[in-house]
């Protein structure tokens, strides 16, 4: 069993197979038993390609075998970070078949973000293009394969370069050594928002895994029909398997990549697609929302319109269906394991007003208070949840694992909810201290201790303050030494340091000193009400003057 890895219970393990949740199969031999079935149907069509489940199994194969040859074996972890590209596809399933894990990094993430998950799983490869979106990969690459003594290859995907293996070379004729991957093992390791310094690395198993890929197919009534446009990063838990691409393939349907989510990427792919769903975050739903009326693309296709990963509001969700002529399913998940859907039977104020319920009747959810004790029907309180895909602890975490479980094997999401009479989730808010940027999640304290780091700055507290259109942003309150600097000087800062830009503070706010709790914490609640007040203020001067 991988080392640092939190294994379900007995008891539980025994149950959740005796009721059928987990199937006992692995993620590659879904991908094989799907080839067998239908080998000739496309699965992947992007960027004028077609691949058959066919061709995606034999490919695979291929380099699954070229991965060997570089002796990547069984738990070897690889750190991938790639775009949208059918390259990303083909490694995940690659390195399933022979039992590594790939670590699943965001095309975002910079320096500081790769060169701790190198570190941190003892990574032997990373895999990522050589240069894309204007960042040069490549340089990133070798700098962290300098610092890190288990990293042994750099697999650049599109170029070649020195010192470097390249991935289309990788495609071995050479057959594949059969690996003895089980469907309880790990089979990669997802990221996690992170609330505490740096993000925790959650490991997800075959059987778990593909149990929530059967469900979600069964409420998202995915079918060989079924063609799925990814706008999302595709590496997000999100778009991987609610019901994401690897849902489609269990479903037998068709996966569309595009490279961005923006309408002019996406629309026309809808229409000469005939996409029939899609998953969004709410940023995006209200983008698309906005520009829907004018555009001329033919969007007729579309079935059915995902959105979670943070809230969507009443109001927004109320237009999806009217605009796009198709269906609302709203999502809240969490790459930790629970996931609720609205069901597509629903009336429509469950779907616009709740986040839906479980996925599985086996998920058992409560809401609790301070200490625990579980409050009345449609009260708020802290989401605890256990289940047959919810993981029992982070990879190589044991003293965060004390604080984020709780002894009975419950997470603590940090979300807080209310479940209603027909047991539907409403996140009514947080008590992580976590900022929710439209679903790309940053954990302060890490962003904290990288502005601390500056020579000027005494103390740092950030919080999350309104946006209109990301639903939250996040707001620096830096209490500085005597030296002035700018704002701007602190922001180039923790861009130099290699932070990706999701986390680099939206505003700076300069504070002489923090508001304190009783206990003589800082208030982040006070300083959330501040930022707050002194947006509106700001609104209202301007509608005002306007
Ligand atoms: C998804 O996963 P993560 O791991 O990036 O973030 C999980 C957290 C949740 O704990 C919650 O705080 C927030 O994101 N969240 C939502 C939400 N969906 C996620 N908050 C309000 N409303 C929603 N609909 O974000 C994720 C994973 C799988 C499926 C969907 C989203």
């Amino acid at each position: 069993m991988l080392e640092g890895f939190v294994p379900w219970p007995k008891e539980r393990t025994k149950q959740y197979r005796e009721n059928g949740c987990w199937e006992g199969i692995t993620l590659g031999e879904m991908l094989s038993q799907r080839a067998e079935q239908f080998p000739n149907r496309i699965v992947i069509s992007a960027y004028g390609e077609q691949v058959t489940y066919r061709q995606l199994d034999d490919k695979t194969d291929e380099l699954a075998s070229g991965f060997q040859q570089l002796g990547i074996e069984k738990e070897d972890r690889v750190v991938v970070q790639l775009p949208n590209w059918i390259e990303f596809i083909e490694t995940c399933f690659a390195l399933y078949k022979i039992g590594a894990l790939p670590v699943f990094a965001l095309p975002s993430h910079r320096y500081v973000e790769i060169s701790y998950f190198c570190k941190f799983t003892e990574a032997k490869a990373y895999i990522c293009p050589k240069f894309y979106n204007s960042f040069d990969y490549e340089t990133l690459a070798k700098r962290v394969k300098s610092e890190t003594a288990s990293l042994q290859h750099i697999i650049l995907v599109g170029d070649d370069a020195e010192d470097c293996v390249s991935f289309s070379a990788l495609y071995a004729k050479k057959s594949l050594q059969t690996t003895d991957v089980k469907s309880s093992d790990v089979a990669f390791l997802q990221l996690s928002g992170g609330s505490t310094g740096l993000s925790k690395l959650i490991p997800r198993t075959h059987d778990e895994y593909i149990y929530t890929l059967k469900r979600s197919v069964e409420i998202c009534h995915v079918t060989e029909k079924t063609r799925f446009l990814v706008v999302l990063p595709i590496a997000h838990n999100y778009p991987m398997s609610s019901p994401g691409f690897l849902g489609i393939i269990y479903g037998g349907g068709r996966i569309i990549l595009s490279d961005g989510s923006s309408p002019d990427e996406a629309f026309p792919l809808i229409e000469k697609e005939q996409v029939t769903m899609c998953a969004l975050v709410p940023p995006i739903a209200i983008h698309w929302l906005s520009v829907a009326r004018n555009r001329q693309e033919d969007l007729s296709s579309l079935e059915v319109l995902l959105v979670g990963g943070s809230k969507l509001s009443a109001e927004v969700a109320k237009k999806i269906a009217p605009t796009f002529g198709c269906q609302l399913q709203q999502v809240f998940g969490m790459a930790e394991g629970l996931v609720n859907y609205t069901r597509l039977d629903d009336p429509e104020d469950l779907v616009v007003q709740t986040q839906g319920r479980p996925l599985s009747p086996y998920d058992e959810v409560k809401v609790v208070d301070e200490n625990d004790q579980e409050v009345p029907r449609n009260a708020v309180g802290h989401l605890l949840t256990r289940g047959p895909y919810t993981i029992q602890g982070y990879y190589k975490a044991p003293e965060h694992n004390a604080k984020a479980f709780t002894k009975d094997g419950f997470y603590r999401t940090g979300d807080l909810v209310s479940i209603n009479d027909l047991g539907y989730l409403t996140v009514e808010g947080r008590n992580k201290d976590q900022i929710n940027r439209g679903g790309e999640k940053i954990a302060a304290e890490e962003v904290e201790n990288h502005l601390l780091a500056h020579p000027s700055v005494l103390d740092v507290a950030i919080v999350a303050m309104p946006d209109e259109y990301l639903g939250e942003k996040s707001c620096a309150f830096v209490i500085l030494k005597d030296e002035k600097i700018k704002k701007r000087e602190l922001k180039a800062f923790l861009r130099e340091r290699g932070l990706a830009s999701y986390k680099i503070p939206d505003r700076i706010e300069w504070i002489d000193a923090f508001p304190k709790t009783h206990l003589g914490k800082v208030s982040k609640k006070d300083l959330r009400k501040y930022i707050q007040e002194k947006l509106n203020d700001q609104k209202s001067k301007v509608s005002v003057k306007g």
